[in-house]
């Protein structure tokens, strides 16, 4: 027995050090809470846990620019396409799966019961009208809500501030008041490698940018090689960095994790109301993450989900501890390749795109969000208006960013595209840090289980690594 132990410990050392780091990290979080720790003092705490986050920022940009530039240069004009179309295809079908499942949740637990607001009753208040009058049915309208501090004031005081004035009108359609709608997500927090810096980084400018430059380098034959040649060495080179930096994950873990929980807001703030719509959330997460996308791995490569779930157990943790899909792309990377063996050109391609694109936690979330929002303001949404937040939650996944919180940002496309009240994000604030956790998960699961169906789709196509014969793609 002991031998075993020993082997297991060998082969997953840094995976158990990673696990026993989350515990340590919410026992001592938790205890460092009833000590009241200054600003400051808190400051120095996390400062363990930055350094781990800032460690895989920095690998972001050369690993997407090397992955994607190396990647497509690899493959067949014709057949990158095809590649292309096919990725995008699963990503989209997925996220819409995500969003359906989404609703259902919410529609069946239906937990804005529980937290609707006192003054939802149909008071003769004035009402407002939706910005968007839904499909063929009749414009419904909700209650003014109560004046509050706009999310914008809340995630960030530098934002640049856009509203939206319009009427609200009494139900026989007379001029009440106007009002206004903060309407603009921080025009840079969608951009920023996380709320609260100033740099900014477009990750989906840069792999559009980045695949563009791969398809050409790939149509430049041997003049395009150089740069080929470095990119993957350049590639190569950050993977070793991972393979350096990935040491430091526990220790780093455990000031991340405990620095969240210190600074997070009370959690009996949650209460009834929050609880019952957490729990859809991750309901909603569970069905989707582990259950029917594991399923499609299965059905369509018929091989088992489990085992290869298992191989990307350390990019889910670290998903998990800091809240960022791009920031795990090093590790997804490097379980994909190492554990899971799975063609580097296909992970150079179908990977970075996901991080980018493919946000499944994300468009279910918003659209449980959404519909949650609407439940508790006693609001009737229509087929229509559900079908407009079908549209809008995906869109809005595929907007965000991989960056913490960044789901909590675009959900005001949502909100407005069924004219809901921007403004109440803010009952949903107090539990977003954490279900932000489990969200990135599932949108990591997602882009690592799509890399394995990608791969097997194209595995008779791409002849082992390193062997020169380049057989062509399905597609010719
Ligand atoms: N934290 C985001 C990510 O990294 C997900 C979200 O905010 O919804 O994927």
């Amino acid at each position: 027995v002991w031998g075993r132990v020993k082997n297991v410990c060998k082969q997953n050392g840094l995976l158990i050090l990673s696990v026993l780091a989350v515990v340590i990290g919410c026992l001592l979080g938790f205890f460092l809470r009833g000590k009241q720790l200054s600003e400051q003092e808190v400051k120095y705490f996390q400062f363990p846990g930055e350094l781990l986050m800032r460690m895989l920022k920095m690998l972001i940009l050369p690993l997407v620019v090397s992955s994607l530039m190396s990647g497509l240069a690899a493959l067949d004009a014709k057949c990158s396409s095809r590649l292309g179309i096919m990725t995008i295809s699963y990503y989209l079908w997925t996220t819409f799966v995500a969003v359906v499942v989404g609703i259902v949740m919410v529609s069946i637990i239906h937990p804005g019961g529980a937290a609707q607001k006192e003054d939802s009753e149909d008071s003769g208040k004035p009402i407002m009208r939706t910005l968007f009058p839904s499909f063929p049915y009749r414009t419904q309208s909700i209650p003014v809500p109560r004046p509050k501090p706009t999310v914008a004031q809340l995630l960030d005081e530098t934002t640049t501030r856009r509203v939206f004035i319009y009427g609200i009108q009494d139900d026989n359609g007379t001029d009440i008041q106007n009002f206004s709608l903060d309407l603009t997500p921080p025009p840079d927090v969608i951009m920023r490698t996380s709320p609260g810096t100033s740099e900014g980084m477009n990750v989906l400018g840069i792999v559009i940018f980045s695949a563009t430059m791969g398809i050409m380098l790939g149509r430049m034959g041997p003049n395009g090689s150089a740069l080929v040649n470095f990119c993957q060495s350049l590639n190569e080179a950050v993977l070793k960095i991972v393979a350096i930096v990935i040491w430091y994950f526990p220790f780093g873990i455990v000031f991340l994790v405990a620095g969240k929980i210190l600074e997070m807001d009370d959690p009996s703030a949650m209460g009834k109301k929050l609880g019952f719509y957490a729990i859809t959330v991750v309901m909603g997460l569970v069905l989707h993450g582990l259950f029917i996308l594991p399923a499609m791995y299965f059905f369509i490569t018929k091989k088992s989900p489990i085992v290869y779930i298992r191989g990307i157990l350390q990019a889910l943790l670290i998903s998990l501890a800091t809240s960022s899909s791009s920031a795990t792309l090093p590790i997804t990377f490097k379980c994909l390749l190492e554990n899971n063996h799975i063609d580097r050109r296909i992970i150079r391609f179908v990977l970075p795109v996901g991080a980018t694109i493919n946000m499944d936690g994300t468009a279910l979330y918003e659209a449980v969000a959404a519909i949650f929002i609407a439940q508790v303001n006693n609001y009737e949404l229509d087929f229509g208006q559900i079908i407009t937040i079908s549209i809008t939650a995906t869109a809005a996944s595929i907007g965000a960013a991989g960056i913490p919180q960044a789901g909590l940002v675009t959900m005001v496309i949502v909100l407005t595209s069924v004219g809901l009240p921007t403004d109440d994000i803010t009952l949903i604030i107090a539990v977003d840090w954490a279900l932000d956790r489990f969200r990135t998960m599932v949108n990591v699961m997602g882009d690592a289980l799509a890399t394995g169906i990608m791969a097997h789709i194209c595995r008779k196509d791409f002849v082992k690594e390193g062997e020169q014969v380049r057989v062509p793609l399905i597609c010719e």
